[in-house]
């Protein structure tokens, strides 16, 4: 049943609990689904409420935009990436001449800003399939000197309009252990949706590293360093430190943590029904996302109630899950997600970073 449970319920018969109305979340009054803003300010926040069964990823009109196509950008045709640092000479490789041909279905991932928050719905947030080309794949055509042990991947980041507040600042570049591209499976992605990545998703390269937040996953690839333990953090590690759950600011790349994503919960949809004797019916849609294991218990809380297990529904990207509860009254509710494994960690539901409100 699961998710089909809100379908039959729709076409009730008169024993059967009726729709009253979408519950709107308090305090998330960004419109979503509309592009706004320019260079590194520019936003598109998809909207998550569509997300259910029958709508498992988003499409690429409404994957989410975090910084727009830089209009200082002349892209260049064939598009090169020069290789550079601890190899035994520096190269380039095209994405015409050595990414096109290998590139093939790389699988379907969630993406999320490291900066995804509550007011814009938490929508810098989006599944979807990509397709490219591993790059542990293409390291050993980079002639890596053996005392290379990370590579930065850096790209175009250069805008005519400053950022607001100096809020984003020039230069995004990052920096991983060798062994981090292999464990991870990053990509040279080529493509988003089955179509070329559009513009303002880094056409004609990005980097893909699944489960690691947005801010690692650099647009318009045009360089690659190989580099020794000694390397300095960019600035862009710097700007991303405190939101990627760094201790501190860490003056060497070798001293950041992964920037992976812990398990993330949050629902994404919730409808008020009524039910035949009159009573209020609250069901929750939901994803969870993010993590290094299947998880099989997921708990939810209305305010500070004991979590109540939901039902869970895997799919290749981000897990549904489902909840229909009966509120002991009218009022305001705080919803929130747990995993109450002391061997899973969960820092950003430990915080209740996603919590949402609802009004009953
Ligand atoms: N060159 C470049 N790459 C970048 C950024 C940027 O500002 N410049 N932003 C990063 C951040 S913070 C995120 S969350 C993702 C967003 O990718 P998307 O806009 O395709 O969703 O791109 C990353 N790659
Ligand atoms: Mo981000």
């Amino acid at each position: 049943m699961l998710l089909g449970s809100l379908l039959a319920s729709a076409c009730s018969s008169e024993e059967k609990s009726t729709l009253v109305r979408r519950v709107p979340f308090v305090g998330e009054d960004t419109k979503v689904e509309t592009k706004t803003g320019v260079g590194w300010d520019s936003r598109l926040y998809t909207d998550l409420s569509v997300v259910d069964r029958e709508h498992l990823v988003i499409p690429k009109s409404s994957f989410y935009i975090r910084t727009a196509y830089p209009d200082r950008l002349v892209p260049s045709t064939p598009w090169s990436i020069a290789i550079s640092g601890l190899v035994a000479a520096p190269t380039t490789i095209t994405v015409e001449g050595d990414l096109l041909p290998n590139a093939r279905p790389m699988g379907t991932h969630v993406l999320e800003c490291s900066g995804n928050h509550r007011e814009g719905g938490f929508g810098l947030l989006s599944a979807a399939s990509w397709s490219g080309v591993p790059l542990s794949e293409l390291l050993s055509r980079f002639g890596a000197l053996p005392s290379a042990t990370r590579i930065l991947i850096s790209g175009f980041d250069e805008h005519s309009t400053p950022s607001v507040n100096n809020h984003s600042k020039p230069g995004a570049s990052w920096i991983f252990s060798l062994d981090e591209i292999v464990r991870t499976k990053a990509f040279l992605a080529t493509a988003l949706d089955g179509q070329d990545l559009g513009l303002d998703h880094g056409q004609p390269v990005r980097l893909y590293v699944p489960n690691w937040y947005g801010c690692t996953c650099i647009k318009w690839v045009n360089e690659i360093q190989l580099l020794d333990d000694s390397a300095p953090a960019t600035a862009h590690m710097i700007e991303f430190a405190s939101r990627t759950h760094q201790n501190g600011e860490p003056a060497l790349a070798k001293d950041f943590l992964p920037a992976s994503m812990d398990h993330a919960a949050m629902p994404t949809r919730v409808e008020e029904w009524r039910a035949p004797n009159g009573a209020i019916e609250l069901r929750a849609l939901g994803i969870l996302w993010g993590g290094d294991r299947p998880i099989d218990r997921l708990l939810f809380h209305a305010n500070e109630s004991a979590g109540v297990p939901v039902r869970l529904s895997p799919s290749e990207s981000w897990t549904l899950w489902e909840h229909t509860w009966t509120p002991p009254g009218r009022g305001r509710y705080k919803l929130t997600m747990s995993i109450d494994d002391p061997a899973i960690r969960t820092r950003r539901l430990t915080t209740k970073y996603y919590e949402r409100e609802i009004d009953v």
